[in-house]
């Protein structure tokens, strides 16, 4: 990977004729299409703001996205897609390793290791399971249940320090701490790094158009309660038309009336303006107005990236060839730590 110094990032030099050690960040996305507005606003956009002044490795995980069922058409095509959305947005192989979970085997031997350490009382305790599971909990698959330790599994198998993520992963992250510190002590080695979130305070949870109460979310059935990154102008001109709002008319952010925050608060992320700067930009005008403005935002924002998306996706070879090399560049790194790991427990 070439690196590139950044002045004033986290890079710490060992001695004088040592070169830079960067902080490692990791993070991953599932291939599960309908990539939103919240998932670019909430993780993509910052993985690619901040790339040059990290070791990154970034993951789309594919073995994640058969906790629940999926066409496997479907997943293969949203896996490519995926790839080239993300470099669409900006991540830089440069300074990116992004690679495809199930190429490296590592992650899953690795997670019937630690699900055999992770107490079910922990797992219990984790609330998207219980989201995502619905009612019937005796048709849905084990492997959500304990989809956090595969994530743990992603974080600590690459020594991982940082790792940028939505709000909704806040819990997960805990537990992959708590995992990684139990077993530290357990062996009484420094198998894992422990690893630190990165959670933004503005954009890090980006609520539904349909419903404010509810996070914007690749499941929502109703395709109208989220912006997708490849949507059309039409599409998003209409969704914003229809977002909720409320009768008061006020274009100002106000946490009781959460449909309105939340465009200004999308609106925010997309302009970099002020608070204070954005209401003195709509006083006394109505919420036609701003829909309109921020709908002529959001259209300018995902064009340059869905032309570099159908360029990119118009060479598939570029991409597996782009996948299998930055799997084969971060592989050692997970083989070195499993390798440790089961030296430590006594397997082999
Ligand atoms: P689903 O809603 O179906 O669980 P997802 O939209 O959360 O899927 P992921 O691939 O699981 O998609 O998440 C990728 C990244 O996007 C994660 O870092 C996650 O925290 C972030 N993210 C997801 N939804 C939002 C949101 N509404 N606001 C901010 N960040 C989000
Ligand atoms: N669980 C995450 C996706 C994910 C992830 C990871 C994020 C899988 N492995 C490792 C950060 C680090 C989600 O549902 N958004």
């Amino acid at each position: 990977m070439s690196i590139e110094l950044n002045p004033g990032s986290e890079v710490k030099t060992n001695t004088i004729t040592q070169p830079p050690i960067r902080k490692r960040v990791f993070s991953g996305i599932q291939p599960t299409g309908n990539t939103h507005l919240g998932n670019y606003l909430g993780a993509i956009r910052n993985w690619v703001a901040e790339q040059t002044h990290y070791d990154n490795i970034f993951c789309i995980v594919d073995l994640h996205a058969i906790t629940l069922p999926i066409d496997p058409q479907e997943l293969h095509n949203n896996t490519r897609q995926m790839a080239a959305l993300l470099l669409a947005c900006g991540l830089d192989t440069r300074y990116c390793n992004l690679f495809i979970q199930s190429h490296i085997h590592e992650h899953a031997e690795m997670s019937w290791i630690l699900n055999c350490f992770t107490p079910m009382g922990w797992l219990n305790r984790m609330t998207q399971f219980k989201t995502k599971a619905g009612t019937d909990l005796d048709s849905v698959g084990t492997g959500l249940y304990c989809y956090p330790v595969l994530m743990a599994c992603d974080i600590l198998l690459y020594q991982t320090h940082y790792v940028p993520v939505g709000d909704d992963q806040r819990q997960h992250l805990e537990l992959t701490r708590d995992l990684a510190q139990r077993f530290n002590t357990m062996y009484k080695k420094r198998v894992f790094t422990i690893p630190e979130g990165q959670i933004r305070e503005v954009g890090a949870r980006i609520m539904s158009l349909d419903d404010p109460t509810k996070k914007m979310s690749k499941s929502d059935p109703n395709p109208s309660s989220r912006i997708t990154l490849l949507d059309s102008p039409k599409e998003i001109k209409q969704k914003i038309g229809r977002a909720t709002t409320d009768s008061e008319r006020l274009v100002t952010f106000d946490p009781q009336r959460a449909g309105i925050t939340n465009l200004l608060g999308i609106y925010q992320l997309l302009t970099g303006q002020s608070q204070q700067e954005i209401e003195a930009t709509f006083a006394g005008k109505g919420y036609g107005d701003f829909k309109a403005a921020l709908t002529e935002q959001l259209v300018e924002t995902l064009r340059p990236i869905q032309q570099r998306y159908n360029e990119l996706m118009s060479d598939q070879t570029m991409l597996d060839g782009m996948l299998k090399q930055s799997a084969e560049s971060v592989r050692p790194i997970a083989a070195k730590t499993l390798q440790t790991m089961k030296d430590v427990i006594g397997l082999g």
